[in-house]
């Protein structure tokens, strides 16, 4: 799979602008955009450190992978998120090896990069997303 560095964490909060102050006020990052995914019933906040991002989301419905997330595990990472060239290529990748796909083809995301995800059953707890341009 030609990955080539971290192109996010996402990090499930409760309330974003409460989340952005520490981001902001301590660690100093200025968040660049904020933007509600419909289709994933979230909204995002985005913060930049060298080519990686952090992506705070927030729950938008009770339906929300984030609500329902948050309700079983509480507020932290929720998924790490590896940059591709071709999305579908390393999704059909890793079918092939084994891996349980969340999404068989990529589906657009925030900042209309294409996504897709590998089941965390399959990937040792660790909710993976495969996102490119
Ligand atoms: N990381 C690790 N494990 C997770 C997880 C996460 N983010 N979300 C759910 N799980 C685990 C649950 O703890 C549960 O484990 P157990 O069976 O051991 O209890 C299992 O996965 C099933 O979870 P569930 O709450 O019953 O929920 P579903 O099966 O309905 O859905 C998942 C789980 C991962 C398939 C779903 O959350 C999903 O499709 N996620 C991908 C989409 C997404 O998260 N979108 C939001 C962000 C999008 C963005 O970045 O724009």
């Amino acid at each position: 799979m030609n990955l080539s560095h971290i192109e996010h964490i996402g990090i499930a909060v409760n309330n974003i602008e409460e989340a952005k102050t520490f981001f902001e006020d301590v660690l100093g990052l200025k968040c660049y955009a904020v933007e509600e995914v419909k289709d994933q019933k979230v909204k995002t906040a985005f913060f930049k450190i060298g080519q990686t991002k952090i992506e705070l989301l927030e729950a938008t419905s009770d339906e929300s992978p984030v609500a329902k997330f948050i309700a079983k595990k509480g507020q932290g990472i929720h998924h790490i998120a590896f940059a591709t060239d071709d999305v579908n290529k390393s999704l059909k990748e890793a079918e092939e090896k084994g891996i349980k796909l969340i999404d068989k083809q990529a589906r657009k995301g925030a900042e209309n990069l294409n996504i897709g995800f590998l089941h965390p059953k399959s990937t040792f707890g660790v909710l993976t997303e495969l996102c490119g341009k």
